[in-house]
């Protein structure tokens, strides 16, 4: 059967959303946690399976109809299995912040002790932040980056685990420029007794790629979005060794949600078909490699780097040597003048509100899709330190706008 027609398109919001394609498609697209993810997984999220209410999961349904939906939902798991070696997989959580939350109700008592990332260091609201539900739970006990070098200080988190005795300990991160190995995670874990949950939502599409260590083999969980590297539908996933697998499933239906979105689940089984071929491993390969030519001409041009670099898809810039007035919001809203996407971000200990900032964060999962290589990462850096240089000139900002629009035309993302 033919996709159904639109007799009655509604041209207000057909209208944006055209308006939205175009500015993702003539803008550069440098958020971190974003990416452009394919034809073939926008056909899934977008088809039929919407209409279909299927909590429980395949073989054992609370609604009838769901053979082909059960078909959709097991050859996900499989395939996402498969990617990323694990035991069990649990496809449905709408969000990364659901897949943490579930993963918590899973092994954790309210009022257990936690470890996780500072969110002003690296971390995720779902870490323990005093204004989300994972801090009001749960007692969370935050580990920081150095001083020093920015790192994660892992004699810190050997130092907290050893006073606190933490029940879990999760090992993750949003803003965060560095590779994160699991192992040492896994060292202090079995040390005090705690299990171990990897939050992999950034860097899912590097292990799947082949380029950072995969925490599976470590981690008693391992939770992700789908949508950022990985560059499948929104959404999130949890897995687990066989020993969690039923406490997961219950946490996630009918602990946490009701109806899985089979739509989004059909798309994240397309996107892991898509993950697993050769092809993703030199697109993850790249996104790195872009990451660093942009990390060192963004340094060419006056900036500082937390942590000095990046190792990953990301950076988190420091733009106080290259202008001490200039903030984040304002260097945010500056570049989003000149099509140039990205946020503002906290530098470890910034003196400026989380609302303001001293940094922005910057990723290259996107621009990568569209087929961009080192020789664009230097052009993407000067036209950001342009932007900023001229942040008062209407009409610098406008010319900067076209050669930004000059740049993605020659890399149709669609
Ligand atoms: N909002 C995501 C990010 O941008 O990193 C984290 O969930």
């Amino acid at each position: 059967m033919p996709f159904p027609s639109d007799t009655t398109p509604d041209t207000v919001v057909f209208d944006l959303i055209d308006r939205e394609v175009e500015r993702q498609c003539t803008g550069l697209q440098l958020i971190a946690s974003e990416n452009f993810t394919s034809p073939a997984v926008m056909r899934a999220v977008g088809s039929a399976l919407t209409n279909k209410y299927a909590e429980g999961y395949p073989g054992k349904r609370y609604y009838g109809g769901n053979a082909i939906v059960d078909d959709i939902e097991s050859i996900a798991i499989e395939r996402v299995k498969a990617l990323f070696g694990a035991d069990h997989a649990n496809v449905q959580p709408h969000s990364g912040a659901n897949a943490n939350m579930c993963a918590y109700q899973a092994i954790l008592n309210p009022g257990d002790t936690v470890l996780g990332l500072s969110l002003d260091h690296g971390g995720h609201l779902t870490h323990g932040s005093p204004v989300n539900a994972s801090g009001k739970l749960y007692h969370f006990v935050a580990y920081k980056v150095t001083p020093g070098d920015e790192r994660i200080d892992m004699d810190q988190v050997r130092e907290l685990a050893l006073e606190h005795r933490p029940k879990l300990i999760v090992a993750g991160t949003t803003s965060y420029p560095r590779r994160l190995d699991p192992e040492p995670f896994k060292a202090i874990a079995d040390e005090v007794g705690a299990l171990l949950m990897f939050d992999a939502a950034h860097i899912a599409g590097l292990i799947a790629g082949g380029v950072h260590p995969n925490p599976v083999p470590y981690a008693d969980i391992v939770t992700f979005t789908t949508h950022k590297t990985l560059r499948g539908p929104r959404g999130g996933c949890i897995l687990s060794t066989a020993e969690h697998a039923a406490a997961i499933d219950k946490a996630v239906f009918p602990g946490w949600q009701g109806g899985p979105l089979e739509h989004v689940i059909a798309g994240k089984a397309v996107a892991f078909h898509e993950a697993a071929q050769p092809s993703f491993g030199e697109y993850a390969k790249q996104i790195v490699v872009n990451a660093s030519a942009l990390a060192e001409a963004l340094v060419q041009q006056g900036f500082r780097l937390v942590s000095g670099g990046t190792d990953i898809h990301l950076m988190v810039v420091d733009l106080r040597p290259f202008d001490a007035d200039l903030t984040g919001k304002e260097a945010q809203a500056v570049l989003d003048l000149a099509g140039i996407t990205l946020n503002k971000n906290s530098i470890p200990d910034d003196p400026r509100s989380p609302f303001v900032t001293s940094g922005v964060r910057i990723g290259t999962p996107s621009v990568t899709t569209q087929g961009m290589k080192e020789p664009e990462m230097a052009q993407i850096a000067a036209l950001i330190a342009r932007a900023l240089r001229h942040r008062t000139d209407e009409a610098e900002l406008a010319a900067v706008k076209a050669d930004v629009a000059a740049l993605c035309g020659r890399f149709p993302a669609y």
